[in-house]
C-alpha cells in the first residue's frame, strides 16, 4: 500500500502516557480510524480458537513484545478491510511499532507512515496513571510488577524506534504531562501544521 491508499500516523509513548486518550479525541474530531495494537492483541487473545491466545497473554503480562508477525497481520487485516470501502482513510496506529523489526517490516510490507506522534511523559507520572487505572481496568498488566517490566521494555526496545524516526525528521513530540484537554490542544496545533 502507498500514501494514496492510507495515511498512517504512528502514535507512540510510554505505557500510560495517554495514547489511547488522545486517539479517542482525534477519532471524534477528525474521523481517524484508531487501531491500538494492544487492543487488537487483547482481542485476539480472547478470540475463540485463536492459536496465539496463551502466548499473547504471557507476553502482555511480562510487558514483552509479541512476535511481530502476529501483530502486523492483525493491523494489516484491519487496514485492508477499512480501505476496501474507504480508500485513503487516515489511521492512528496506537502503541505500534515498539520494536525496530516491527517498524522496518511494517513500512516495507504494509505501508510507510507519514509521521509519528510521540507522547513524552516521565515514568513517575505514567506509573501513577497506570496504578490508578488498574483499580478498575481489569488489565492483566496494570499492576506494579508488570508496569516495571513494561517501562524496561519501553526504554530498551521501544525508544530506539522513536529515535530512528526522529533521525528521519518524522517525530512530532508532545508533552503528555498537562491535563488531557491541554495535551489535545497541542495535538491539534501539530495536525493543522502538518495539514492532516
Ligand atoms: N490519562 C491519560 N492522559 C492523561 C492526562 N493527560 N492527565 C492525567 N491522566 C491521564 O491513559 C492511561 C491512564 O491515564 C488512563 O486512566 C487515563 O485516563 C489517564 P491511556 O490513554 O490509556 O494511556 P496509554 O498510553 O494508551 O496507555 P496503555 O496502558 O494503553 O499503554 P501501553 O503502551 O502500555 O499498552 P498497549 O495496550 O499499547 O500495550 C500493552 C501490551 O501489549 C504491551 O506491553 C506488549 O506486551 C503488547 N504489545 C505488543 O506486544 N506489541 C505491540 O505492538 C503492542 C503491544
Ligand atoms: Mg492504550
Amino acid at each position: 500500500l502507498g500514501h494514496d491508499d492510507a495515511t498512517i500516523i504512528f502514535v507512540l509513548g510510554g505505557p500510560g502516557a495517554g495514547k489511547g486518550t488522545q486517539c479517542a479525541r482525534m477519532v471524534e474530531e477528525y474521523g481517524f480510524k484508531h487501531l491500538s495494537a494492544g487492543d487488537l492483541l487483547r482481542e485476539e487473545q480472547d478470540r475463540e480458537g485463536s492459536q496465539y491466545g496463551d502466548m499473547i497473554k504471557q507476553y502482555i503480562k511480562d510487558g514483552e513484545i509479541v512476535p511481530m508477525e502476529v501483530t502486523i497481520k492483525l493491523i494489516e487485516n484491519k487496514i485492508v478491510d477499512v480501505i476496501k470501502t474507504d480508500k485513503g482513510a487516515k489511521f492512528l496506529i496506537d502503541g505500534f511499532p515498539r520494536k525496530m523489526d516491527q517498524a522496518l517490516k511494517f513500512e516495507e510490507v504494509v505501508c510507510p507512515s507519514v509521521f509519528t506522534l510521540f507522547f513524552d511523559c516521565p515514568e513517575d507520572t505514567m506509573q501513577e496513571r497506570l496504578l490508578n487505572r488498574g483499580k478498575t481496568s481489569g488489565r492483566a498488566d496494570d499492576n506494579a510488577e508488570s508496569i516495571k517490566k513494561r517501562f524496561k521494555t519501553f526504554v530498551e526496545t521501544s525508544m530506539p524506534v522513536v529515535d530512528y524516526f526522529e533521525k528521519q525528521g518524522k517525530v512530532v513530540k508532545i508533552s503528555a504531562v498537562p491535563p488531557p484537554e491541554e495535551v489535545y490542544e497541542e495535538v491539534k496545533r501539530q495536525l493543522v501544521e502538518r495539514g492532516v
